[in-house]
């Protein structure tokens, strides 16, 4: 029970509910030395965005494709196939989901997948572009395919009936240079199972959409155990021409393990994907010493250490240091009368491209804000990379 509580305090404060925590769990609100080690996971959240490409055969296929309609499928099956990577690849690993460390304002997690061949490389740019409330924001660059991911994600979470439930908030934009095309995809919500038994895991919830300048729609639908298929991580999903309800393709299996595509409303399947067969290619990442400050592993580098010791003790003290050095950096940057620059990333009222694809489908603009929309910028990339174009 008392872990249980744990749990929940960690998450909710975790997201930026400070004041309800207190409110509610007076008596819980830092982790006991004894189950923090099973919480707490020694990997940063601005990591996370890695996970939009660890396929990235799969990501660049769209570039491929003549046809709109199969690209628009393309785009749909890399979708489907981030989820397993997403979502449930910590618990696989680690056993269990478990709290990820609060990135710091302007901290960075740069990497490179080199693959052979037509793939090429693919650049990972991820960036924490607000502390409260918490924001990463990304850029997955593949420049020999001409595919560009950018993206911005921030989490709202609550407590109710028992289960945690995590509100996404942020979008992603998948652009293919070749065809000057641009698809929006919206985020799950979800939700945490398997509090009680100790072993919490992600659900997805509600549904996805990614909707393209070139006119077509995919729905995502998700449901879990409990569902209809009455299996866990179990989705269903549609592709039509944006407004029409004609289905070009459906999609439906577990995104853990097998889906099918078939074409148009029934069971004619084209193609059968295996989640669990796909290989993921590694991340390359610059040795700790060679790393800007700013980069996540250098940073964090004693925390991390720490926390797989299973030492709390020096988690707490070297924790606090960069806590500590960050308000610092706040107060003085609020003497100033200046902001924190970020390296790769602009803030914005309004993205048009947003507004304008967003348009076409019920996705409400108004979710999308965590202060602001957030760009990639390609000038102040071009001067952090002079080298590249
Ligand atoms: C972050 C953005 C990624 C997708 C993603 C996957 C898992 C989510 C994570 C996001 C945000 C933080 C999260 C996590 C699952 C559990 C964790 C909600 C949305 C919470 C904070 C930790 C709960 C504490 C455990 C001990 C249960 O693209």
């Amino acid at each position: 029970q008392v872990y249980l509580q744990e749990i929940i305090a960690s998450t909710i404060d975790f997201l930026g509910f400070q004041k309800f925590v207190e409110r509610t769990e007076p008596n819980v609100r830092t982790l006991s030395r004894a189950s923090a080690p099973f919480i707490l996971s020694s990997t940063s959240l601005t990591e996370y965005s890695g996970y939009w490409a660890e396929h990235p055969e799969i990501f660049v296929a769209p570039a491929h494709e003549k046809d709109a309609q199969k690209r628009a499928l393309a785009v749909l099956k890399w979708f489907l196939s981030t989820l397993k990577q997403q979502y449930s690849s910590r618990s696989e690993k680690l056993g269990s989901e478990k709290k990820p460390l609060n990135p710091f304002l302007g901290e960075l997690f740069l990497g490179t997948w080199k693959n052979d061949g037509e793939v090429g490389e693919t650049k990972l740019i991820s960036e924490q572009v607000s502390h409260h409330p918490p924001v990463t924001a990304y850029a997955i660059l593949n420049e020999k395919n001409g595919v560009k991911l950018t993206g911005y994600n921030g989490q709202k979470a609550s407590f109710s009936k028992g289960y945690i439930s995590v509100k996404q908030v942020g979008h992603a934009k998948y652009y293919l240079k070749e065809f000057d095309e641009t698809y929006l995809i919206t985020l799950p919500s979800l939700h945490i199972e398997g509090l009680i038994m100790g072993s919490p895991y992600v659900e997805l919830n509600k549904s996805t959409i990614i909707t393209s300048s070139s006119g077509y729609t995919a729905t995502i639908d998700y449901s879990g155990k409990g569902w209809i298929s009455g299996k866990k991580n179990s989705f269903t999903a549609i592709l039509t021409k944006t407004g029409s309800k004609d289905v070009l393709y459906n999609i439906s299996g577990q995104w853990t393990d097998k889906f099918s595509i078939n074409e148009g409303k029934g069971k004619n399947e084209i193609e059968s994907y295996d989640c669990k067969a796909a290989k993921t290619t590694p991340l390359y990442i610059a040795p700790i010493e060679e790393q800007d400050p700013l980069e996540s592993r250098r940073a964090w580098q004693k925390v991390q250490e720490a926390i797989v010791r299973g030492d709390m003790e020096t988690t707490g003290t070297e924790k606090s240091k960069i806590e500590n050095e960050q308000r610092e950096m706040r107060k003085k940057e609020k003497e100033e009368n200046r902001e924190w620059e970020r390296r790769y990333f602009t803030r914005v009222e309004e993205d048009p491209e947003f507004t304008k694809l967003a348009a076409k489908t019920d996705i409400i603009t108004e979710a999308e804000k965590t202060g602001g929309m957030w760009v990639f910028d390609e000038a102040k990339f071009a001067k952090a990379h002079p080298t590249s174009s």
